[in-house]
């Protein structure tokens, strides 16, 4: 026996990729380095010193992907472009060359009925702009904004959503305070420089996009939440728990959905940084409207408070670190009054805890917090040791079971009176998964690295019948 939950009408199905993790053609008409390109070079920085230089060469096999996402029955693709080869100087001269890729790719999904949803950065900020302090200089606002024209110019009438940032906390935290992405810089005030800079250019882009798209676009912006609970019930724990949803989730929302940073954060982060950074009107700027809010979401996290005794087990590596799934403790990025432990398994291959109830928790947060906001699952999936069989053929039992169940998770939310709109899952095809290189799959359509052959596991064949259904079906216990 099964049991089907069927989804609103309307709801939108699609799959995500994000251009540095697909594209190679590093070299290609025109395109510059990025910060990715420059942070691949530095040893030990990525797994196996792997790089972005080849990928999947979707690049150069754009319509064959294309022809893959509408046999797999994709009603819409969620995609992003690279500033590097659209604008390679990261301010100046377009580059007719990579915009043109992006034409044709929307020209090719509209074609195939499959609707665009085009983030404008994914985390590969032109090295050029880096040179000049990247993310912690003001100007790469400006430079940003300016970006975002000529896209909105150039797509705006094919493209019926854009979303301007994905998950600017891993561009603020992970890249300028655990330095696990590029630029690699470990400073926790330049961090949260970052994170104020990517609000005001996300902000700003908003209200620059509004007058060049037409009035039917839907603005958004993609955020990974962190869904945090305290390690115990103490009342340090819980406040450290309360802290980091400051300086992750809050530090985001609050700004661009109320026009405020959270006073608890302006005073927790006092010794780190003295906010001088935040200039008149940037808060009212930040604050544009926005249609539609991107949610990622992947695992929930754990914390606790700052005591000598959890200092002691610091391994000083941020905890999303399959090594460290049950041992140890790091710093949360961006403070020093919170850590981060380990949870109980399961866990999927990047050895993140399996536990799709705090998905829900967290829509229904969002929805009770920020009332006005419709979601968009922009990401969500899991990476596997994927093998292909010798008759050609993945296996990724654990991928639709993971997957499954987060569709019942979302489903649960939207019964609570969450108001989600669609899901997007992580990701199209395997690709490369940042620090782990092409260590970490989370495709549904496997990649072999060494042919580039394409291949759907059996999650692809699965999720096809999920859309066209437009429900999941779970088995009944
Ligand atoms: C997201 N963390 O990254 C990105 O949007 C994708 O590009 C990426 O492939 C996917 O999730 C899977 O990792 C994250 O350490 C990377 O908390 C790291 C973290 C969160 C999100």
């Amino acid at each position: 026996m099964t049991h089907r939950l069927h989804f609103p009408d309307h709801f939108t199905w699609g799959s995500a990729t994000a251009a540095y993790q697909i594209e190679g053609a590093a070299n290609a008409d025109g395109r510059l380095p990025s910060i990715w390109d420059v942070f691949c070079q530095v040893p030990g920085k990525v797994r196996n010193g792997d790089t972005g230089d080849v990928a999947d060469d979707h690049y150069h096999r754009m319509e064959g992907d294309l022809d893959l996402m509408a046999a797999l029955g994709l009603p819409s693709y969620r995609f992003s472009v690279s500033w590097p080869r659209v604008v390679p100087g990261g301010s100046g001269p377009v580059n007719a060359a990579g915009l043109d890729f992006y034409q044709r790719l929307v020209d090719g999904l509209l074609e195939r009925n499959i609707t665009p949803l085009l983030t404008l950065y994914h985390w590969d900020l032109p090295q050029a702009l880096q040179n000049d302090g990247g993310w912690t200089n003001r100007e790469t606002v400006g430079r940003f904004v300016d970006y975002a024209e000529v896209i909105g110019r150039a797509l705006g009438d094919r493209v019926p959503t854009i979303t301007t940032l994905n998950e600017p906390w891993c561009s603020a935290f992970l890249g300028h305070s655990s330095g696990v992405h590029a630029p690699g810089i470990t400073d926790n005030a330049a961090a949260i420089t970052a994170a104020h800079h990517l609000n005001l250019a996300h902000g700003r882009a908003v209200t620059a996009l509004r007058a060049v798209v037409p009035s039917s676009t839907q603005l958004s912006i993609t955020l990974n939440l962190a869904q945090v609970y305290p390690a115990t019930d103490t009342p340090a724990d819980v406040e450290a728990a309360s802290h980091v949803d400051a300086i992750a989730n809050r530090i985001f929302l609050d700004p661009i959905l109320r026009g405020a940073y959270p006073s608890d954060l302006l005073h927790t982060t006092r010794h780190i940084t003295n906010w001088a950074f935040v200039a008149e009107g940037d808060l009212t700027d930040i604050n544009a409207p926005i249609d539609v809010l991107g949610v990622n979401f992947y695992a929930p996290s754990r914390v606790t408070a700052a005591t000598d005794e959890v200092r002691a087990q610091v391994t000083g590596r941020w905890v999303n670190d399959p090594s460290q799934a049950d041992a140890g403790a790091s710093p949360w990025p961006g403070t020093d009054l919170a850590y981060s432990v380990s949870q109980p398994g399961p866990y999927t291959g990047m050895g993140w805890p399996i536990v799709p109830e705090s998905f829900t928790d967290l829509l229904l947060r969002v929805r009770r917090d920020y009332p006005e906001i419709p979601m968009v699952i922009t990401e969500n999936g899991a990476s596997f040791d994927d093998e292909v069989t010798s008759d050609g053929e993945v296996h990724d039992a654990d991928r639709i079971d993971y997957v499954r169940r987060h569709l019942a998770a979302v489903h649960a939310a939207i019964q609570g009176g969450a108001d989600v709109r669609g899901y997007y899952l992580w990701s199209f095809m395997d690709n490369f998964e940042w620090a782990w290189g092409y260590s970490k799959r989370f495709g549904m359509v496997h990649v072999d690295y060494d042919s580039l052959a394409r291949t759907p596991k059996d999650s692809a064949l699965w999720f096809r019948d999920v859309i066209k259904n437009n429900a999941v079906e779970l088995p009944e216990d």
